[in-house]
């Protein structure tokens, strides 16, 4: 089965063509799924054209409500319906180095889940100011600490999973809009018992275009950290496929 990188992207036409070139040069195999919630600066033109030249790149535009967290849930929905396997997340903005997807195609064989963490050895970041750095380590000891998660990188949207992991969520029932989906997903998977594995990553702050996070939605994700603790789970482990919305 050929693999998918998801990729959610608003206002990405600084790096989406390049993106999409170096993540087709990683592996014969993989896909690519862009999920634009119509950009206003035109990306979704610029991954049409993309799609023309390539049928491993897909598109879907969205209308209506946008945000991250919900554009993620469609394109696992999609990747899963079209039965991709393995199943990969990441950024637009090159934060994510396309470079390391081998890495994660190679971990996902024997691990269920594998995330890429910033702060397991051989891990890292660059590129972004103290301020940065220090907001985004207290979200992510914040997270571990309200949902009880022993994994180091719990904010990271770096991620693979297998195709029946996702299949088995509950993805149509998830209320994350925005990025704290992550938590909501990566929750979900512990509840179920899937394997979760840490693989290294270097963050490099996005080199062009603009970060959609501020303040404000930085709140809005602890808030909904604290939403995804109060969710019941599951306590027995439901790896059977679960029905997803189409
Ligand atoms: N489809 C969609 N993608 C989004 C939205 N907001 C952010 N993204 C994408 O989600 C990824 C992470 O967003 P980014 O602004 O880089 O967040 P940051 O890295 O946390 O500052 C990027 O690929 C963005 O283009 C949205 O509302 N809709
Ligand atoms: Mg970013």
């Amino acid at each position: 089965m050929p693999s998918i990188a998801v990729i959610p992207t608003y206002n990405e036409k600084q790096n989406i063509e390049e993106l999409i070139s170096q993540i087709l040069e990683t592996d014969p195999n993989i896909h690519i799924l862009i999920v634009d919630d119509k950009s206003p600066d035109g990306t979704d033109q610029l991954v049409r054209e993309a799609a023309k030249r390539s049928a491993r790149v897909h598109l879907l535009s969205r209308e209506g409500k946008r945000g991250r967290g919900l554009a993620g849930i469609t394109g696992f929905q999609y990747a899963v319906r079209e039965g991709f396997d393995p199943i990969l997340e990441m950024d637009a903005d090159f934060s994510h180095d396309p470079k390391e997807i081998p890495h994660f195609l190679e971990a996902i064989r024997s691990s269920d889940v594998v995330i890429g963490s910033r702060f397991v050895a051989g891990g890292g970041e660059s590129g972004r100011g103290m301020h940065r750095r220090l907001l985004s380590r207290a979200a992510n000891k914040f997270t571990r600490t309200v949902l009880g998660l022993a994994i180091k990188d719990c904010t990271s949207g770096f991620r693979c999973f297998r195709r029946r992991v996702l299949e088995s969520l509950p993805l149509q029932d998830m209320f994350s809009e925005g990025p704290s989906i992550i938590a909501e997903v990566l929750c979900a998977c512990k509840a179920r018992g899937y394997s979760i594995r840490e693989i290294p990553i270097w963050f490099k702050n996005r080199g062009r275009g603009k970060s959609k996070l501020n303040a404000w939605k930085v709140l809005i994700v602890l808030w909904n950290v604290v939403r995804v603790s109060l969710h019941p789970q599951p306590t027995v482990h439901a790896r059977a496929s679960g029905s997803i919305s189409k």
